[in-house]
């Protein structure tokens, strides 16, 4: 099959007029990929994100044809997909204050151009959930984008569609989540258009690889807060001599089975 775009922890094939999209069990840490996988994780990743799909999809439809006509060497970690054209935007929604939205509150008091109340700090809940799209950088960070800016590159109406979707799957996301205990602080979501011109929702949705995933026992605002999946090897790597530029260390076993564990919890708690 034709390899159509390699990311840092997935792969994307052509496989006809579909796409297959393959998770793998690599990780990430400071945007550095790690030489040691974990194992399970790729399936993990792919499992949830299907249920979501499931359940959002009366939000939005979404772009999954099937997760079981795939590759028997890909079984488990691969969805076949409906090949849209993209729109180019990250689209995101934040209902805590942690990562850029941060940066942009505390330089501006608002983010992507939205006014916020002061006295917020580094964690706290938001009002209201907010829509913060970015720029797709091909290299680099991705920048901030006002509404105005993604209505003048997608249209009044595809603009308004990305918003309203946008903020209603994070609106249900992080309510089922918060039921089972966790916090979902903020997530990155990708839509795609269909021949006809509908909106549909792809990549992946509501993963710990693509949104922030905090433990609400854990949740304490004014400093940065744990991650729910990652923390064990962030906590492990920063203990090292490593100036997080590549290559990055080999995670040692203790660790690997602990994230595991983690991954494995985190959908367990979520989908039960
Ligand atoms: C997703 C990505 C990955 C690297 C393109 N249904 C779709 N139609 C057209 N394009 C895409 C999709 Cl999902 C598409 N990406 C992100 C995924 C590896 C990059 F698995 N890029």
């Amino acid at each position: 099959m034709e390899l159509v775009h390699s990311g840092k922890v997935r792969e994307l094939y052509a496989d006809g007029d579909d796409l297959i999209m393959v998770a793998s069990d690599r990780v990430s840490v400071y945007d550095v990929v790690l030489p040691t996988p974990v194992p399970g994780k790729g399936q993990v990743l792919t499992q949830l994100s299907l249920w979501w799909f499931a359940q959002l999809a009366d939000v939005v439809p979404n772009h999954v044809i099937s997760a079981t006509s795939v590759p028997p060497e890909w079984a488990g970690r691969a969805v076949r997909c409906r090949r849209l054209d993209m729109v180019p935007v990250e689209c995101v929604a934040r209902g805590y204050l942690a990562g850029l939205g941060l940066q942009s509150y505390n330089e501006t008091g608002t983010i992507s151009g939205v006014p916020l109340p002061p006295g917020l700090v580094e964690g706290s809940r938001l009002p209201e959930p907010v829509f913060t799209p970015t720029t797709k950088a091909a290299v680099g960070h991705d920048e901030p984008m006002t509404y105005e800016e993604v209505v003048a590159l997608t249209g009044e109406a595809t603009a308004a569609s990305l918003r309203r979707a946008t903020l209603e799957v994070y609106r249900r996301g992080a309510a089922l989540a918060a039921g089972r205990g966790i916090i979902i602080a903020d997530t990155k979501l990708e839509f795609g258009l269909a021949p006809d011109g509908t909106l549909v929702l792809a990549d992946e949705v509501l993963t710990p690889d693509s949104s922030r995933f905090w433990l609400m026992s854990e949740w304490r605002p004014g400093g940065p807060q744990r991650s729910l999946d990652k923390q064990f090897v962030r906590d492990w790597s920063s203990r090292l001599d490593w100036d997080r530029k590549p290559p990055g260390p080999a995670i040692p076993p203790d660790v690997v089975a602990a994230t595991q564990a983690r991954y494995a919890e985190l959908y367990e708690r979520l989908t039960r």
